[in-house]
């Protein structure tokens, strides 16, 4: 083991945690658990090791002088305050790509199980109601209209698949890819309009909070169900809310929410709705990719070597 000093600021994975104190000294959580402690320790503290839901932010950093790189074991960011980590000369790197099939299955198997009402079919059956008549029909997803707001790596894999299922693919994102044979739309709400199924698969922050909002859903429509597999952040969870006990749209089927771990009430209670507690990337063989490859960009840092992947601003 080094003694080189990181700050682990998640309760981080297994997977991640063991190799982590297996090559360095790893503070866990201490500028939570005990602030005196921490200010003991701070000024030697050169690395954050992160998950895609932790928040780094100017505040913390600033308190750690040495801090040369924060690892996240996550594609998403959207809690680093990275432009304060580039004021500091701090690196910020992520894990991209190793993760992308596994969001995508699942947001495939969330539209499937909103659509074919798969979590209610199993509680039908277990709960003995079949013999009293069948279920009531369900959606039929194949050939149907794919929105997909976002169409990065994960969306990209996203619409290998639906093109599988013979969907019609559109997309809005910045700005439209030429070299991608999907139909552009240039908002959210144009998406929207013209979609069965909207996916969300957006990076979080500042520039798609609450993107998904009420006039999206409206243009969405009342045949339409909204999947996300990317932020809370990114819908307007009230306003889903809302349009889901008005009507306005038929369904959603939600990994990730404003709140985590908390979902509210009302969406908890709701039969149109599927929910999943964030396990986009929640395979063994991922989050272990993952995991190697956050210390992997530590590894790669500390001995002077090109980074894996740093998060795109920090190229
Ligand atoms: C989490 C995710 O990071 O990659 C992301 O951005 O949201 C997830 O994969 C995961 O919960 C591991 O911390």
């Amino acid at each position: 083991m080094s003694d080189i000093e990181v700050l682990a600021v998640a309760q981080l994975s297994p997977l991640l945690q063991q190799p982590l104190q297996a090559a360095y000294t790893v503070h866990q959580r201490l500028h939570e658990t005990d602030p005196a402690a921490f200010a003991a320790v701070a000024s030697r503290i050169r690395a954050i090791a992160a998950s895609g839901e932790s928040r780094v932010s100017a505040d913390l950093m600033q308190q750690l002088p040495a801090l040369e790189i924060v690892s996240v074991m996550g594609v998403g960011y959207d809690g680093i305050d990275v432009a304060a980590a580039q004021a500091r000369g701090v690196t910020v790197t992520h894990t991209p790509g190793v993760l992308n099939d596994d969001v995508a299955d699942l947001a495939i198997a969330l539209m499937l199980a909103w659509a074919r009402q798969i979590p209610r079919a199993d509680r039908f059956v277990r709960a003995g109601l079949w013999p009293a008549g069948p279920l009531p029909f369900g959606r039929k997803v194949s050939g149907a209209r794919l929105g997909l707001v976002g169409i990065g790596r994960i969306g990209q894999a996203i619409a290998l698949r639906a093109t599988a299922f013979g969907m019609r693919i559109a997309y809005t994102a910045r700005s439209a890819k030429a070299d991608l044979p999907y139909r552009f739309l240039p908002s959210a709400a144009a998406l929207a309009a013209e979609s069965d199924f909207l996916v969300v698969i957006t990076p979080g922050g500042a520039g798609t909070h609450k993107l998904i909002d009420a006039d999206v859903l409206a243009a969405l429509g009342p045949q339409g169900c909204v999947v996300n597999v990317a932020r809370g952040s990114v819908i307007d969870e009230s306003a889903l809310i809302a349009a889901l006990q008005a009507g306005t749209i038929a369904g959603a089927a939600l990994d990730v929410f404003e709140n985590e771990p908390n979902v509210p009430q009302a969406l908890r209670e709701m039969d149109n709705v599927v929910l999943t507690p964030h396990i986009g990337s929640a395979t063994g063989l991922t989050r272990q990719a993952m995991a190697d490859l956050a210390l992997a960009n530590l590894k790669a840092h500390f001995a002077g070597e090109a980074l894996p992947s740093p998060v795109p601003q920090c190229r």
